[in-house]
């Protein structure tokens, strides 16, 4: 008799945000960066992608996935390269275990939803790429760990590696041409630093005008300043970042990330042709964070800006009240992502 029944299984995966930053391949096809990166993972209950896997011989014809209700293209080489990859995985324990069944040729159907805007520079392909692969390594029941499926994820989408993590999170770039070593390694789970919170002023909910993907290859092949950001300036942030994290130091831990942001667009900017990707509201909460630290005589908030104008301030609970208070004007020059909801959202890092 044949076997109808659907098999099914469901994940969450996280928004990561870089403190140090990812910009730049030197293998497009396999997303092998041309620089290590380190990133905050936010609380699920805050920014997250759901995503449902399932397969069944009742299906008709091919792979497909819903995004936000949306039917969406799966062909690309990156979609393409993570179901393959998964596949093979799945098809080796079934040729190991004839009882179980065969799950690998089966068509897959992914219904995936962002509880946030898509594309709009909040690392909506990190969350989205990372869920999806963990869903269907849970359909396969794969036994691969989360730093083995991150090889799989980054071939979706370079950051998406880090979201299979909680906590502070290394992309190391590896040196292997077949990508083998370039992986997500976790640097501190979030309860080695429970008072870490992240505001999102989200700035526009527009989606970018340059992808990162394009980005970041006019970036390579025409700025000057890329070389220093890779050879010299990205190495010195990874470690002083991963000895803040180690020693729980705020001040240096938002010094680099201010910096590390600074350097990262500074080489957009030296794109040739420019890529700005921070606007006059972006640039206001960068001197409201001066403002903030000038005035407590410490540093107590760091802000770092990714591929679109939105605004990540870290801080710690303690300083909650400086830190928010100082931010309330500028949020009212702010939109908001969805119907109902403030332009903000604190997070907790769990
Ligand atoms: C990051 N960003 O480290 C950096 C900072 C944006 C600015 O990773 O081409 O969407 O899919 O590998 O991962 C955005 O790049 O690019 C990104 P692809 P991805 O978070």
């Amino acid at each position: 008799m044949s076997d109808t029944k659907v098999y099914r299984a469901s994940t969450t995966a996280p928004v990561n945000i870089a403190v140090v930053k990812y910009w730049g391949k030197r293998d497009a096809k396999l997303n092998l960066p041309t620089n290590s990166s380190l990133s905050v993972t936010l609380s699920q209950n805050d920014l997250r992608t759901l995503t449902t896997a399932s397969c069944s011989s009742t299906y008709s014809g091919d792979d497909s996935l819903l995004l936000n209700g949306e039917p969406s293209d799966i062909s690309g080489a990156r979609t393409q390269a993570c179901f393959r990859e998964l596949r093979a995985r799945r098809a080796a324990l079934e040729a190991a275990d004839a009882s179980l069944p065969k799950l690998s040729t089966l068509p897959l159907n992914i219904v995936s939803e962002n509880n946030f805007p898509t594309a709009a520079g909040l690392a909506s392909s990190a969350a989205g790429f990372a869920a999806l692969v963990q869903a269907i390594a849970n359909l396969y029941e794969l036994p691969d760990s989360p730093a083995e499926l991150s090889i799989i994820a980054r071939q979706g989408s370079g950051s998406a590696c880090r979201s299979l993590f909680g906590g502070y999170v290394a992309w190391r770039m590896g040196d292997n041409k077949d990508g083998s070593d370039s992986k997500a390694d976790l640097v501190a789970p979030a309860s080695h630093w429970p008072s870490m919170r992240a505001l999102i002023l989200v700035v526009s909910a527009a989606k970018k005008g340059v992808s990162s993907t394009s980005g970041m290859q006019q970036t390579v092949a025409t700025s000057g300043l890329f070389k220093s950001r890779i050879e010299t300036v990205v190495p010195a942030n990874m470690a002083l970042m991963e000895d803040a994290i180690k020693n729980r130091d705020f001040p240096k831990f938002a010094e680099v990330t201010m910096r590390d942001s600074n350097s990262f667009h500074s080489t957009c900017a030296d794109t040739y042709p420019p890529i700005f990707y921070m606007n006059d509201v972006s640039r206001a909460a960068i001197r409201a964070v001066e403002a903030i630290n000038a005035q407590a005589g410490k540093t107590v908030a760091a802000y770092t800006f990714d591929a679109g104008p939105n605004a990540v301030i870290y801080y710690l609970e303690e300083d909650a009240a400086t830190v928010l208070g100082a931010f309330a004007p500028l949020v009212a020059a702010t939109e908001g992502w969805k119907e109902g909801s403030a332009a903000t959202a604190t997070v907790k890092l769990d």
